[in-house]
């Protein structure tokens, strides 16, 4: 079971003061690995610092907007000084703008491709040179339903969320042969703050109409919890992936696999 272990190891998780991010670095952290993350304020790597504080995890927080490639670069390089060369990159920022294609601005549509795109390339490039030097390196990008399907009003989140299924697959062509793994993890639905609004309980008390129907959709008929999300990410993380390269795990109760309940 060693080869399951991140002792030793050094994991940079983007984003990660809660959800999805959060849930990750703690997987990553008990099974070995030290913890690195980042946010956009102070205030979240507080509460980052604090949440994983009340695991036992002492994780080693930094302030850096990930689309910034001078203060990517910045935050690399403290890491390495203060802790030590990444061994683990999780690509997990991200945000959504649900709006209408036609109704959604140009600088709204760049927003999300920047963030969801743009800053998992910019973070990969920040940590590939020193992997390469230490002759080995995971990279984990955190892709998305979206990555394989559409949906009204998500035009951008999944034209970046099908990209970034690409720029791994594309990481894992141009540096599998120096020991770098890339892989992505597409996540089901799962109940983070990022799809609360699709969760809101209706003024009438009845559950809200998407809810019902990723209930309808999914075969473990249940959201995800974050939780789900870091055994998969322990295994791409570790020395038991090491023949796996390029692929996207998806981790979505079987959605993916399933035609829908009749209504
Ligand atoms: P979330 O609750 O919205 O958390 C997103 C995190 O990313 C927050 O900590 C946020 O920080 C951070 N972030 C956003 N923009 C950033 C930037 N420019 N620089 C640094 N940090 C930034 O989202 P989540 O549900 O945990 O999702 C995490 C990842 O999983 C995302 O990539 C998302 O697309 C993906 N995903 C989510 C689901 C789902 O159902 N929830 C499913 C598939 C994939 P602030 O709080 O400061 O904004
Ligand atoms: C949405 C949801 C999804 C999830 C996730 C699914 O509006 O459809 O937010 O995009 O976040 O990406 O895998």
């Amino acid at each position: 079971m060693n080869m399951f272990s991140l002792e030793g190891k050094v994991a940079l998780v983007t984003g990660a003061s809660y959800g999805i991010g959060f849930a990750i670095a703690k997987a990553l952290a008990k099974a070995g690995a030290t913890i690195c993350f980042c946010d956009l304020k102070q205030e979240f790597i507080d509460r980052g610092l604090a949440g994983y504080e009340a695991e036992g995890i002492k994780a080693h927080g930094y302030i850096c907007n990930v689309c910034d490639e001078d203060a990517v670069n910045a935050m690399v390089q403290q890491i390495e000084a203060e802790v030590g060369v990444i061994d683990i990159l999780v690509n997990n920022a991200g945000i959504i703008k649900r709006i209408p294609m036609c109704e959604m601005s140009a600088a709204e549509f760049r927003q999300v491709i920047d963030v969801d795109l743009n800053a998992p390339f910019i973070c990969a490039k920040a940590v590939i040179p020193s992997m390469i030097k230490k002759g080995h390196g995971k990279i984990i990008n955190i892709c998305s339903m979206m990555s394989e399907l559409g949906r009204e009003t998500v035009s951008a989140y999944a034209a970046a969320k099908g990209g970034l299924k690409m720029l791994t697959k594309n990481i894992c062509s141009e540096y599998g042969h120096l020991n770098i793994q890339c892989n992505g993890i597409g996540p089901g639905y799962i109940a983070t703050p990022q799809t609360a609004p699709l969760r809101e309980i209706q003024p009438d008390g009845s559950r809200h109409p998407f809810d019902q129907f990723i209930i309808a959709k999914t075969p473990a008929e249940r959201w995800g919890e974050a939780d789900d999300l870091g055994g998969p990410a322990v295994f791409l993380a570790s020395d038991a992936s090491n023949f796996v390269n390029g692929h996207i795990l998806y981790v979505d109760g079987g959605i993916l696999a399933y035609i829908g309940k009749q209504p």
